[in-house]
């Protein structure tokens, strides 16, 4: 059998966060590393997904070309990913001529047998910047759900597709006006005409995850509508018709392709040109794509839809274990929001193994999980450390100790027989887990092997009888050595590096497999005993939220700035209920100061009639402490406390943003601290 893993495409429009590494690629990494484990023939493909407009507007706005945008993503994405050790059989990019060669082929493959036709469409226009406006270049409600800021061509609240011109309100992302629409010519994929097959293909994945399932069928039941699948762009692929001049592939028509370009490419780098083949034209493969939820669409009809009309026999998606997302600190991840903790820095501050532990711990298969740094600090502080890493301690300590570093092979008694059978069992559990992508659980049930090992250590009490019995000694460490040995084998596919370490220590091999985590071991010399893990402090964790809060914090900052010099759009329309629950007040400033190092920061105290409040604003570029005491401003004192810089920020102030100058509000007369302001 041949398994041929993939994750998302990453664009090469930004950094990789956590929710990313969490959704797609640590679960394909772990699965792939298990996969290995059991002598499996499998190769991991992923690369750059490098079209789509939000590239070719990055471009725009920094004036270089979308080239550019990309080799400087591409570079960073795949450091990223070496540095929390996602190993990738190739990780190539789109933009490359041999996938452009393929992209076309498939587009003229599907487009000579009807699967494609030319439409005249209605689409946005900007009369402003003289071009079209697809996708991303566009932005509304979203027509489905109605949420704001939904793009062009998907909404990224429902996660649903939709027709560009159904959006309502839009608004162009250049310059800020509405948009006219306008005739231009298109080319639509004919999903309709896989209807049959693809329901039968379908019919058959009863054991893909509920998640993935329940989604497909909500879609299958609305109908398979014809999809646009060209833009009007210049970034990209070329559609490959003479009519089509200054056209260009949608974005996700071409990146799926990338799979298999990626893998063309690994081929020939390993010089087997035609291996390839082996995984892509053979029915038996296990294509597997590892994803987030909001590309479950493309993967589950358009793209095996895709593969169905070529005339290549290609296999088609095994399984599409997509997960659910991953939040931070309780809200959603914004990468424009700058609300994300961005891998590259994380891995300057702490070990790329604490990542990949807490986000296997925490990972969001059945639904949302949450990303919270005291839970991360506590994770790796109680099971690594205080579970593991103590085990791996106090037996590698005693044996060092008492026992020059050896522990003899011995026969075992009924009570430790009866501790390693309890141990192979749960790796047997341990193996389906990870066949059926349970990460998650398995970080317990390994954490419950070592928990064993504790408990056996403690019950034989060797330093109470190291005198009289050594013998008995030596079986006790013998025991919880092999269950160290086969912790190391269960969890090396969560933490590589950490638990080659483990086996060096104990003079194991680093070439092995899982079934070998059943076998009893040999003498053991134990070498060069380190710790294998070390405790994350409160301050670090402090620090960590400190600047998360900040960060986000800078970034509206920015974000003023940037909208200054035109009059910020209107919001959406809110009822008199929700106006009724906002509580303004007004408040008297009672101290001031600014916080150190920051810019922006002020920390007040404030009186608001019934008691006094302590909150963080971020006026302090506009106002020195000394002029707000005593002031009397407007404050909304209902609003949740947040801290921020380890202060309980108790409310907001309000402030009008005047061409980036920020300007307290104060009430027109007298008035005291708490009067209610309506
Ligand atoms: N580039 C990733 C995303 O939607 C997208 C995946 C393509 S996989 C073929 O964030
Ligand atoms: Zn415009």
């Amino acid at each position: 059998m041949k398994y041929l893993i993939t994750s998302a495409l990453p664009y090469a429009n930004g950094r990789l966060h956590i929710g990313h590494i969490a959704g797609a690629y640590l679960p394909a990494d772990i699965f792939v590393r298990y996969l290995r484990l059991k002598d499996e023939d499998v190769i991991y493909i992923c690369g750059t997904d490098e079209h789509g407009t939000p590239i070719s507007i990055t471009a725009d706005k920094e004036g270089i070309t979308p080239q550019e945008v990309v080799n400087r993503y591409h570079q960073s994405i795949k450091e990223a990913f070496d540095g929390i050790g996602i190993e990738f059989d190739n990780f190539s990019g789109t933009a490359r001529p041999p996938h452009y060669k393929l992209a076309s082929e498939f587009f003229l493959q599907l487009y000579n047998k009807d699967f494609i036709k030319p439409k005249i469409t209605l689409q946005f226009y900007c009369e402003h910047d003289k071009r079209y406006l697809p996708d991303r270049y566009v932005e509304g409600l979203c027509p489905r759900c109605g949420a704001s800021n939904a793009r062009g061509d998907q909404c990224d609240k429902c996660g649903q597709i939709y027709e560009t011109t159904t959006l309502q309100e839009p608004k162009c992302k250049i310059c800020g006006s509405t948009p006219v629409i306008k005739e231009t010519k298109h080319w639509f994929l004919q999903l309709d005409g896989f209807r049959d097959k693809l329901k039968r293909w379908l019919s058959t994945k009863d054991y893909w995850k509920e998640n993935v399932r329940n989604f497909i069928f909500g879609l299958l039941d609305q109908g398979l509508v014809e999809r646009s699948i060209t833009r009007d762009l210049s970034w990209g692929v070329p559609v490959p018709l003479p009519e089509a001049k200054g056209k260009v592939l949608y974005v996700w028509f071409d990146a799926p392709i990338g799979y298999i370009s990626s893998t063309v490419e690994w081929a020939e780098k390993i010089g087997q040109p035609e291996k390839w083949k082996e995984y892509w034209l053979n029915p038996e493969t296990r294509l597997i794509h590892f994803i987030g939820k909001d590309n479950i669409i493309f993967h589950s009809l358009i793209w095996p839809a895709m593969l169905m009309g070529q005339d290549k026999k290609y296999c088609l998606p095994y399984d599409i274990p997509a997960n659910e997302f991953m939040n931070l600190e309780g809200e959603k991840i914004s990468t424009s929001k700058n609300w994300a903790i961005w891998v590259d820095e994380f891995l300057q501050d702490f070990e790329g193994e604490y990542l990949r532990y807490y986000l296997a711990v925490n990972a969001p298969e059945k639904q949302d999980s949450d990303f919270c740094f005291k839970d991360f600090q506590s994770k790796i502080n109680t099971d690594l450390n205080n579970t593991l890493g103590n085990l791996a301690n106090r037996v590698f300590a005693f044996a060092n100790k008492n026992f020059e570093g050896k522990i003899t092979a011995c026969s075992l008694s009924k009570s430790a027989k009866l501790i390693i059978d309890e141990a192979d069992a749960i790796l047997k559990e341990i193996e389906e887990c990870y066949l059926d992508y349970q990460v998650k659980k398995n970080t317990r049930l390994i954490m419950d092997i070592a928990r064993l090992g504790n408990r056996y250590f403690d019950e034989n009490k060797p330093w109470a009888i190291l005198k009289e019995n050594r013998e008995a000694v030596n079986e006790t460490l013998y025991v919880c050595a092999n269950l160290l040995a086969k912790i190391s084998v269960a969890l090396f596919p969560i933490l590589p590096s950490s638990m080659l370490k483990l086996r060096e220590m104990m003079g194991l091999s680093d070439q092995f497999l899982f079934n070998e985590a059943y076998n009893i071991l040999d003498d053991i010399k134990l070498t060069d005993i380190k710790p294998l893990f070390h405790k994350i402090e409160d301050k670090e964790i402090e620090a960590q939220i400190a600047k998360l809060h900040l960060q986000t914090k800078i970034n509206e900052g920015d974000k003023v700035e940037f909208a200054t010099s035109k009059i910020a759009p209107l919001k959406e329309l809110i009822s008199y209920d929700d106006f009724s629950k906002l509580d303004f007040r007004l408040a008297k400033v009672l101290t001031a100061e600014k916080i150190p190092n920051t810019d922006k920061l002020l920390k007040l105290q404030v009186d608001i009639g019934i008691e006094t409040r302590e909150l963080v604003a971020g006026i302090a570029a506009d106002y020195e402490p000394q002029d707000l005491i005593g002031k009397t401003i407007l404050m909304l004192v209902n609003l949740e406390p947040r801290k921020i810089r380890g202060i309980n920020s108790q409310g907001m102030i309000l402030a009008a943003n005047a061409n980036g100058r920020l300007l307290v509000l104060n009430p027109d007369g007298e008035g005291n601290p708490g009067s209610v302001v309506q």
